[in-house]
């Protein structure tokens, strides 16, 4: 292929990475964008522990990140920087792998790639609604989440906690209650409400440690546009 048709199939990739479904999402702070990998940081990438083809690093365990505590955009950020993203949970063992990570580590709280549709470009997607059933997707890769009130096929029960600040099934959207903030982002908390190690929705300024996982279109971007190069 001509580096051109590269060079344009890695842009318009990136595009439509910045958040999928279709749009890019809608930040609590004007001017927030995502970021661009840095190809020194990609090869460079802190690489803990790995799943399948990809590496993954919690950020409590990095030197460099290890009294970080972010909102949900600047810790997708931070991970997109060495070409991974907020970590996307979609088969059981992945979310095993994490849910031990909390474990063994007491680890209170991350945050997953996991995201609301309810951003510009999600209006009018009828496939989506009601939203707090069917709106949910991993933002990292676009890829919808099983309906929130259903076991994801295979895993045998349901990753969403039982309860939360309204003591109700997740996800609640609590705080959207208490001051109108939306809860659209997806959190693992460990037993934060006696509920063990859970998924819940958690309101996207909140600021939590987080796992990053390699990102196959940011490294397919960087190696196409950085001959040579060892990621
Ligand atoms: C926030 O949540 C409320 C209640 O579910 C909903 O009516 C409203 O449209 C949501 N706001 C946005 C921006 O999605
Ligand atoms: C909502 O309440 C929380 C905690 O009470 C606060 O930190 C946050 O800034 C509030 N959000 C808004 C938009 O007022
Ligand atoms: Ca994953
Ligand atoms: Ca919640």
């Amino acid at each position: 292929m001509k580096l051109s048709v590269v060079l344009v199939l890695a842009l318009v990739a990136l595009a439509s990475s910045d958040v999928g479904p279709n749009s890019r999402p809608k930040s609590n702070r004007p001017g927030r964008f995502l970021s661009l990998p840095v190809p020194q940081k990609c090869a460079n990438r802190p690489k803990q522990f790995q799943f399948g083809r990809h590496n993954y690093f919690f950020s409590g365990n990095v030197p460099a990140h290890s009294q970080q505590k972010v909102d949900w955009l600047d810790a997708r950020n931070i991970c997109r920087e060495y070409c991974m993203d907020l970590v996307s949970l979609e088969s059981l063992e992945e979310n095993n792998m994490i849910f031990r990570l909390l474990q063994q580590g007491n680890v209170p709280y991350i945050w997953t790639s996991g995201r609301l549709c309810d951003f510009k470009g999600c209006e009018n997607r009828r496939d989506l609604e009601p939203k707090s059933l069917f709106g949910w997707f991993w933002s990292a890769n676009q890829q919808k989440m099983t309906p929130t009130n259903q076991a994801p096929a295979g895993w045998g029960f349901n990753p969403w906690s039982q309860t939360g600040h309204k003591k109700t099934r997740q996800p609640d959207n609590a705080e959207f209650d208490i001051n109108g903030t939306n809860e659209s982002c997806l959190a693992v908390l460990n037993n934060v409400y006696e509920d063990g190690i859970a998924w819940h929705d958690v309101a996207c300024y909140h600021e939590k440690p987080f796992v990053c996982e390699d990102s196959d279109e940011l490294l397919n971007y960087v190696a196409s546009t950085n001959r040579g190069i060892r990621l």
